[in-house]
């Protein structure tokens, strides 16, 4: 296949979102299903630090941070308009961007993963977590999604760690007071656009040929 190769792991946040981008668009790639235990030597030859997603462009070059393979994808094609905002408003997104990338994930991860560490209190972690709920809830008051009545990139930059979120203890998290959060993410996990990037696929190996994704 000669096209774009993304190296990508079907239940990684961050992949979600540069498969959610990239099927936003009309770009099609060779999807590469990658286990994170058994990475091929292809990826880290080409990015050596080894995390998902990855993309190899035709002329070699590579992308191997989620948020650049989202730009990228969308500055050759954002046929939905998840950019189509004025400069204020796209600053404001990717400030809300951070936020999420920067602390929420930190929380996120201590609050997942932080039983194994007796120096780490998950319930703190836990409620760092649920404040950044409570101001995506503020956000997304009187209106479908984080920046008014469209999908934006702050959207599907941001709902695969909401989701991530809500999985560490879904009764908890479904009982508490953000109906806003709640419908936004279930409207997002109902949608044939998450679906479509939720394809289960075997795992690549050097003598497959990758699946086509995207358009
Ligand atoms: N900053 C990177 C983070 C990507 C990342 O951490 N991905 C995880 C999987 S969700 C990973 O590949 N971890 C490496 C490993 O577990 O070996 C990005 O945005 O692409």
């Amino acid at each position: 296949m000669n096209q774009p190769i993304l190296y990508s792991f079907r239940r990684c946040p961050y992949a979600m979102r540069a498969r959610l981008a990239i099927a936003a668009t009309d770009i099609s790639v060779e999807l590469r299903e990658v286990i994170l235990r058994d990475k091929p030597d292809e990826m880290l030859e080409v990015s050596p630090k080894g995390t998902v997603p990855v993309l190899v462009l035709e002329d070699k070059a590579v992308i191997d941070e989620s948020r650049d393979i989202m730009e990228w994808a969308l500055a050759k094609a954002d046929k939905l308009g998840w950019k189509s905002f004025s400069g204020e408003v796209l600053v404001d997104m990717d400030s809300l961007i951070d936020e999420s990338d920067g602390p929420f994930k930190a929380a996120l991860d201590a609050y997942k993963y932080g039983s194994r560490d007796d120096a780490i209190d998950t319930s703190i972690e836990c409620g760092l977590g649920a404040e950044f709920m409570m101001k995506l809830n503020g956000m997304l008051e009187g209106q479908a999604y984080l920046f008014g009545d469209k999908f934006s990139f702050a959207d599907g930059a941001i709902l695969p760690f909401v989701r991530q979120f809500a999985h560490v203890d879904r009764e908890w998290f479904w009982s508490q007071d953000w109906p806003n959060v709640i419908t936004w993410l279930e409207s997002f996990l109902d949608s044939a656009q998450f679906k479509s990037i939720m394809t289960k696929y075997p795992q690549w190996k050097t003598e497959d040929a990758g699946v086509k994704f995207g358009a």
